[in-house]
């Protein structure tokens, strides 16, 4: 009886182990709704897909190119999670920061979010080259209005955090 017990426990322990969890994005900092999002979920909003994208150092030479790629805005993931803003005055002292899992991070303020063209064309990737991205983690961060794209591309992306400049 006793054995039996052990082995159930143990069972229910490797069953634990196995269970793979699927990479999370985490939204939060300054907004009213925290959320935590899997790639699944993502794929539920509203998607933008698009090609041939080119990851360009800032001296101009194309590091690789992205063939097909399909992500949700970043914006729209702001809009989701609603960030707090007491003083519209204040609004342009705003920012979106994008970090990945080993820590590599960009930022975007609120007027390019709102005010300029990177709005709608800073992407939160689910998919890079018509597949799931595996190899870096589950999101990576794209903007395509960027002429050299290279600084603001984010691999295995674990954080967006909204912040106020001090
Ligand atoms: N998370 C993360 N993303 C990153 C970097 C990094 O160090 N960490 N380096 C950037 C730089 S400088 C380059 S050139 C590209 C390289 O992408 P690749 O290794 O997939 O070719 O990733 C960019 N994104
Ligand atoms: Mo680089």
């Amino acid at each position: 009886m006793k054995k039996a017990v052990i082995m159930l426990v143990l069972a229910a322990f490797n069953a634990a182990a196995q269970k793979k969890e699927s990479p999370k994005l985490k939204v939060s900092g300054l907004v009213e709704n925290t959320m935590t999002l899997s790639a699944e979920e993502l794929k539920a909003k509203k998607v933008v897909s698009g090609k041939a994208f080119k990851v360009v150092s800032t001296e101009g030479q194309v590091k690789k190119t992205i063939a097909a790629f399909r992500g949700v805005s970043l914006k729209s993931l702001v809009d989701e999670a609603k960030i707090v803003i007491p003083n519209p005055k204040e609004r342009g002292q705003f920012y979106v920061s994008v970090t990945g899992a080993d820590g590599h991070k960009v930022i975007f303020s609120w007027s390019e979010l709102y005010n300029g063209t990177a709005g709608d064309k800073a992407l939160v990737l689910f998919e890079e080259n018509s597949q799931p991205i595996a190899k870096d983690g589950s999101f990576s961060l794209i903007t395509t209005t960027d002429i050299f794209t290279e600084t603001r591309y984010v691999k295995s992306i674990k954080n967006i955090e909204i912040g106020k400049i001090r």
